[in-house]
């Protein structure tokens, strides 16, 4: 080895990976781990990345473009180096040097701690966001918390979920930049003095809010833009006296104190834990975005008035919804705006997605709590609402005396509590829903009074997914062949895949699509082999389900037919049952018993029927656990069928539908968010729609007359399975899933699925005699990717610039 070889110049790739090895992490070729070459190439991506994003920076003030703060609490990147590596256009250059050194790239890639910073679709939605807010160069800036424990690790014991820490942070993140420089304070508590026109808020805790920068490339376009995390540190690192005196632990408690606020992620989508915190935590990464969002426009203009031409602050679901009043406390607080002047840049300014009607994830947060976290906020919240009371009861004409109490910001029913979801509509001058079903219900269910009021404020975005990484980075073989057959528009404009329905005539090109598909699912069964040691027929159809578990999803109806499929195949096993795994995976939050009893349903179903030699491979259940974006990068590509059953009416919008429909996966689905509109993509013969739809579930609500019980009775196919259920013939202990019993027969069965299931059950027979005919079945999953360009990230974010940022692009 000679001194050139010794001390690299990066000249080339494998010089630059060499460089940072050896110079940059203090480890010789000939020690390096695999470790080490991960952090090499990762760190070397960043490096590459870094000029691309100074020269976005640059632009975007040259060019005076509005960027958009996207405020949101949870993130779910999953994985950086393959995806660093696809935007710089350098994937087989990288694997090529690598090779050099004798290191497989794939070997690093699948190396990679996964972060996990979200829950389920919310988060997901975010990091697809960023991707195509940089992919289209449209300049934005995501705001969140670097979680220093994020989504937990699920094991599964004997089919009971456990939950483990999700260590991310444990070995370095090479993706982030820590900036001591963007530095705030965030203060909670204390007390607020009025002394003439000012306003002063004294005493309380104090922490720092400190940025730590996470790199977002855009594919196809130069833009980096940025994900800024906030980690805390204390004011004072800690007390030198008291540690002096010996008392070692007391003296770090500020480190620690400071640092709670950051610890760990909610792992819960639906209810609302640890209240108290949770609530420290909005107002903590609320307060330091928009400090550090007003800091980066007083850089570069001095004149309010300019403000809502330069930014847009967008808030991902109610959890950042305390912006509107720390956004009031810093302007007329802190730079002594007028309220008048500083409230009309506010409503211009904000703009709010709704991503629930789930009544138990509304935030709501009494107002005795919020006065001792936040007293000044609760003061600014009660005279917004004062006014808003003031100009309500000023309508001309009133005829609805009690208007107001419907709308008010603090609800006076019981104990006084500021209603987030109210908040954010009336400080935002756009609310979206996230399918154009859910944007209907947002305005007729949950906001009926304001969209009387401003109807002018509500709007529809459909959600969207990155094809960057669901189809080009998941399944790069399938990417191929789309190439090959329609040329490669479709990776700018997703829509463009329309241009392959033709293809669905082309035997050849069917063919083509179904070796892809059978390579996929023989990956898969050998990562099911692996993990839960269970030996699936890769030829048999792979029916998935991967979801958080939640009871409006209805996994347990996909579990009562599962059951009711082997009652059946049992009872005539001659008959011709085409071969089927069941695949699930998903995670409960920690406190929903119910979800994670469904978990252990699973997990018993699959070790009776996996062993029974009648049905043999012709019917698995496998639930595979720790579900995660890498987990789902394999199963998707994989999948025939897509299962999206919830309860018309319940389920947003949805995301996994179309990552399915996309890979060439059948949808067997409720007309619920945006499965409608994937139905109308692909057409009626190229979907499974079954079940009541929204209008049908309502009318059975208000007619009073819903009976579980009486649907059980009259059915033998359900008296069958949910007697097998009572009677314990899956689990050990017989009383183990008496609770599900229990929900379906004396709960009145509350997200219906009784009422679904014969319905569902035909469906699940038209699924069956479509898959017998596989040619027809390979032209309905081409003209399923041909119908899922509609649901690409790229046009859900064009849409968000037109209709509710207003907000125009970088030159490409
Ligand atoms: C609420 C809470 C309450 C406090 C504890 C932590 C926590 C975390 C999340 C939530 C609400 C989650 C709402 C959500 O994830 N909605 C999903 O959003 C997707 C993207 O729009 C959409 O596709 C799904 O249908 C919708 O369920």
């Amino acid at each position: 080895m000679n001194f050139q070889e010794r001390w690299p110049q990066p000249s080339s790739l494998k010089q630059a990976l060499l460089a940072r090895l050896v110079l940059g992490l203090g480890v010789s070729q000939e020690q390096a781990s695999l470790r080490d070459w991960f952090q090499a190439t990762a760190l070397t991506v960043r490096e590459l990345l870094t000029a691309r994003w100074h020269e976005t920076n640059r632009q975007v003030r040259d060019h005076g473009l509005k960027q958009v703060s996207y405020l949101s609490m949870e993130f779910l990147l999953g994985r950086g180096l393959q995806n660093g590596l696809m935007a710089l256009n350098i994937l087989d250059e990288c694997r090529e040097a690598l090779a050099e050194c004798g290191v497989r790239l794939e070997d690093l890639i699948e190396l990679e701690v996964t972060p996990a910073l979200g829950n389920g679709g919310l988060g997901r939605l975010a990091a697809c966001f960023l991707d195509s807010m940089a992919s289209l160069g449209l300049p934005s800036i995501g705001y969140g918390i670097r979680y220093e424990f994020g989504m937990f690790r699920q094991e599964v014991i004997d089919g009971w979920q456990i939950e483990r820490p999700d260590d991310w942070l444990a070995d370095s993140n090479p993706w982030e930049f820590m900036r001591p420089e963007r530095q705030y304070l965030v203060r909670f508590g204390g007390r607020v003095v009025h002394e003439g026109n000012r306003v002063h808020w004294l005493d309380g805790e104090a922490v720092y809010a400190i940025a730590y920068d996470t790199l977002v490339p855009g594919h196809g376009h130069y833009a980096v833009n940025t994900l800024r995390l906030w980690g805390a540190r204390p004011v004072e690192p800690m007390d030198l006296a008291t540690f002096n005196r010996g008392a070692f632990m007391e003296a770090l408690s500020p480190q620690l104190r400071a640092r709670t606020v950051v610890r760990v992620l909610y792992p819960d989508d639906s209810t609302i834990e640890g209240r108290e915190l949770r609530l420290r935590q909005e107002h903590f990464f609320v307060s330091a975005s928009i400090q550090d969002t007003l800091r980066r426009f007083r850089a570069d203009y001095d004149d309010w008035a300019l403000l809502p031409d330069k930014i847009s602050i967008h808030l991902n679901d109610t959890h950042p919804a305390l912006a509107p009043a720390e956004l009031m406390r810093q302007l007329v607080d802190e730079h002594l705006l007028a309220w008048d002047d500083a409230w009309d840049l506010v409503t211009r300014v904000l703009s709010y997605t709704n991503h629930t009607l789930m009544p138990e994830a509304l935030e709501i947060w009494p107002c005795d709590m919020m006065g001792r976290l936040l007293p000044r906020h609760l003061q600014i919240i009660e005279e917004i609402n004062r006014r808003f009371g003031q100009q309500v009861e000023a309508r001309p004409g009133d005829n609805q005396p009690d208007l107001f109490a419907k709308v008010s910001v603090i609800q006076e029913d019981g104990e006084r509590r500021v209603n987030m979801g109210r908040l954010s509509v009336l400080s935002s001058h756009k609310v979206n829903g996230v399918s154009r079903l859910h944007s209907r219900l947002v305005r007729e269910r949950l906001f009926p009074e304001f969209a009387e009021l401003f109807p002018e404020r509500f709007a529809n975005v459909t959600n969207g997914i990155t094809p960057r990484l669901w189809l080009n980075l998941a399944n790069p073989k399938l990417a191929t062949l789309i190439n090959e057959t329609i040329g490669d528009g479709w990776q700018r404009d997703l829509s463009r895949l329309a241009d392959l329905r033709p293809s669905a005539e082309d035997d050849a090109f069917c063919g083509r699509l179904a070796d892809i598909k059978a390579l996929n699912k023989q990956r898969l069964a050998k990562l099911i082999a692996h993990r839960v040691g269970i030996e699936v027929n890769p030829a048999a159809m792979f029916d998935v389900q991967v979801k958080r578990i939640h009871e409006y999803k209805r996994q347990l109806l996909n579990l009562l037919h599962v059951i009711a499929r082997w009652n059946a195949m049992r009872a005539a096993p001659e008959q011709d049952w085409p071969a089927r795994v069941v695949i699930m995976a998903g995670k409960a939050a920690s406190a929903y018993h119910m979800a994670k009893l469904i978990i252990k349903l699973a997990h018993d179903i699959g070790r009776r029927i996996n062993n029974d030699p009648v049905t043999g491979d012709r019917l698995k259940l496998v639930f595979l656990p720790d579900y995660s974006v890498s987990l789902a990068e394999y199963i998707i590509p994989a999948a025939d069928l897509s299962e999206q059953i919830s309860l018309a009416g319940t389920e947003a919008s949805g995301t996994g539908n179309m990552k399915l429909a996309l890979n060439g996966a059948l949808t067997i689905g409720t007309a619920d968010g945006a499965n409608v509109e994937i139905a109308e993509q692909v057409g009626p013969e190229d979907i499974f729609i079954f079940g009541m739809s929204v209008e049908e579930v309502a009318a059975l609500d208000a007619s009073g007359t819903y009976s579980s019980r009486e649907i059980y009775r009259n059915s033998q196919q359900l008296q069958e399975v949910i007697d097998q259920l009572g009677a314990g013939q899956f689990s050990s202990d017989p009383a183990c899933f008496w609770p599900i019993v229990d929900s379906l027969l004396d709960g009145n069965d509350h997200f219906k699925l009784l009422a679904d299931f014969d319905s569902y059950w035909q469906a699940q027979r038209a699924v069956d005699r479509a898959w017998r005919d596989q040619p027809a079945w390979l032209r309905k999953a081409a003209r399923n990717i041909a119908g899922a360009g509609r649901f690409s990230s790229d046009r859900s974010i064009r849409d968000y610039a037109s209709r509710i940022w207003n907000a125009g692009y970088l030159p490409a």
